[in-house]
């Protein structure tokens, strides 16, 4: 809500200079290109966040129900996602450390990218705490979930080397940026919302999809994610430019490689749309609660009832309590008016 607006301001503002003659962003007009670089990446950098925010909120639903474990430290995973969120505004500039803006401005968008890290970091190490000792089963939206765990730390890490103002002067502009990029909006977003998906597959549905067939999937999807996306932090880093379809002798493996693996990901997401499709009319009847889940959502039946409770329920634990699922408790449903 704060961030697009300044994309629809930024592009009413090409428009006027395109067609009213106005010099905003171009320089034979008296603007300033760098001006318009500031303005888009204000909004493109929240943007990013607006992806993998709720991504991150699915994967602690999964983790506590697949962990049968109370989420560990929920304030502070909580509580880091309004810092990831405010610290996304404040960090903008490091797409633009080759643009010519000052060496001060840089060094201290340099040092606010670097405190996205905390917030994050907070995030896994508290995922990782939840599963410390827990009785993990591995279902899909579980592997989902470790993939997710760590194809983001992955792309966290790999951001740290982004914003060091050297490195990035070195890798800017290669495809050492759209490994990185893709570990986070692939590797973290992507991979949360396909355990989301079938997670919540037979509460949307009421039918429950292949189980054999989603691991499956899942293994595909991992694997060829890792295939075409590794290679490229490699081939960025030897020199190899974003946006060339011609390149050196030398880039020809890792490159049919990263094509090989785009095509091993396509299965991967091709099985998933096959078999949920499949499922909605041959899949086995979703029973209320199939994950043994603590959430409200599964208290109700699948699919839900229009007004989503027949019977307004009371609730009487939090979301997390495992511990009283596993204890054979159930929650209290009131009768009302
Ligand atoms: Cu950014």
């Amino acid at each position: 809500m704060l961030a697009t607006p300044v994309l629809g301001i930024t592009v009413l503002i090409v428009a006027v200079e395109r067609f009213a003659g106005f010099g905003m962003f171009d320089p034979a007009r008296g603007g300033d290109p760098v001006l318009f670089q500031h303005m888009f990446w204000f909004y493109s950098h929240p943007a990013v966040y607006i992806m993998i925010l709720p991504s991150m909120g699915v994967v602690t639903e999964i983790i506590p129900c697949f962990s049968r474990k109370r989420i560990f430290g929920y304030s502070f995973v909580a509580f880091s996602s309004i810092a990831i969120a405010v610290f996304g505004f404040l960090v903008w500039a490091h797409h633009l450390f080759v643009a010519g803006i000052s060496v001060y401005a840089a060094l201290i968008f340099s040092l606010l990218s670097y405190a996205v890290a905390v917030p994050s970091a907070v995030k896994v190490f508290n995922w990782t705490a939840t599963l410390y000792k827990g009785s993990i089963h591995y279902d899909a939206p579980m592997l989902y979930a470790f993939g997710f765990l760590g194809l983001f730390t992955m792309g966290g890490l790999t951001g740290l080397f982004l914003a060091a103002l050297g490195v990035d002067v070195h890798v800017t502009d290669t495809y050492f940026v759209v490994a990185h990029f893709h570990y986070i909006m692939v590797g973290g977003a992507l991979m949360g919302y396909l355990g989301g998906l079938h997670f919540w597959w037979p509460k949307i549905s009421g039918r429950l999809y292949p189980e054999g067939w989603a691991r499956l999937a899942a293994l595909i999807v991992f694997l060829g994610f890792n295939l075409t996306f590794f290679p490229q932090f490699i081939l960025g880093y030897v020199g190899m430019p974003r946006r060339y379809y011609q390149y050196p002798a030398e880039f020809q493996v890792l490159n049919v490689l990263s094509t090989a693996g785009a095509t091993v990901l396509g299965v991967g997401y091709l099985l998933p749309m096959i078999y949920f499709l499949w499922s909605m009319r041959y899949g086995k009847p979703a029973p209320d609660n199939p994950w043994k889940a603590a959430g409200l959502e599964w208290q109700t039946q699948s699919p839900p009832t229009t007004f989503n409770f027949e019977v307004p329920p009371v609730v009487t634990w939090e979301a997390y309590n495992y511990d009283e699922i596993d204890a054979g408790h159930k929650q209290e449903v009131k009768v009302v008016g």
